[in-house]
């Protein structure tokens, strides 16, 4: 005998409503056997990785300005003494004003203070200790800073400066005087010359990249020079 239409909607309708019922039993035993608390530290967590990525970002915007660190997290707001190229404040310069309003940036979800340490030329370590409150633990949250990027714009910025210099002087004085191989000796007589400026602290910067590595330049004719650092 064929059911009526209306009695398989009714069994459809019991059958909706026996599921909904196990389907809350089940997330109401579930939110009970987990600890409220791991949910809030979970939380805790997450937002103390997704500030220290925004604060890691400040201090590669920092040290792109002032090609130093800070010499601690509240520098990126107010300005330090020295530091004559500051264009801070960094930690309030920022598209999402409410992040901000929200947020310490000098702290983590737990209201502990961040590390920062710098362990090499532009490249420094984030940190956070973490739930247990204790550094060196296995639940520390640690982000790495490294500004490669701006130590590496810098150093072509200067390779382009010094080559002019070079095809400058190949213009005027090829083939009659090709300048040396030896990049020092290279730099001096592009200064003496005048094809680049004169002075002590000129010649200490157009030396060396900003890694500090002097540059080296190819035989001689020279045409051009290169950074050892990448
Ligand atoms: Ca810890
Ligand atoms: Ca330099």
């Amino acid at each position: 005998m064929a059911i009526a239409p209306t009695e398989r909607r009714g069994d459809e309708r019991g059958f909706s409503l026996i599921l909904i019922v196990v389907m809350v039993g089940v997330l109401a035993l579930t939110l009970a056997i987990i600890p409220e608390d791991v949910f809030i530290q979970a939380t805790y967590r997450e937002k103390t990785e997704l500030e220290m990525e925004w604060v890691a970002q400040l201090l590669h915007d920092y040290y792109a300005d002032v090609r130093s660190f800070p010499a601690s997290l509240a520098e990126l707001e107010v300005k330090p003494e020295a530091a004559n190229q500051w264009l801070g404040p960094y930690a309030i310069d920022r598209s999402d004003a409410d992040h901000e309003a929200a947020n310490d940036h000098t702290a983590d979800a737990w209201g502990r203070a961040f590390t920062f340490v710098v362990t090499g030329l532009g490249k420094g370590t984030l940190s956070s200790v973490g739930r247990d409150g204790v550094a060196s633990t296995s639940d520390d949250i640690v982000v790495m800073i490294d500004c490669a990027d701006v130590l590496r714009d810098e150093t072509l910025v200067e390779i382009d400066i010094i080559e002019a210099a070079i095809l400058a002087w190949n213009v005027d004085c090829l083939p009659a005087s090709p300048l040396p191989a030896d990049y020092p000796v290279l730099l001096d007589t592009l200064q003496t010359w005048g094809y680049l400026p004169q002075g002590a602290d000129v010649t200490a910067e157009l030396l060396v990249d900003a890694w500090g590595a002097q540059y080296v330049t190819g035989p001689s004719p020279v045409f051009d020079i290169d950074s050892t650092s990448w």
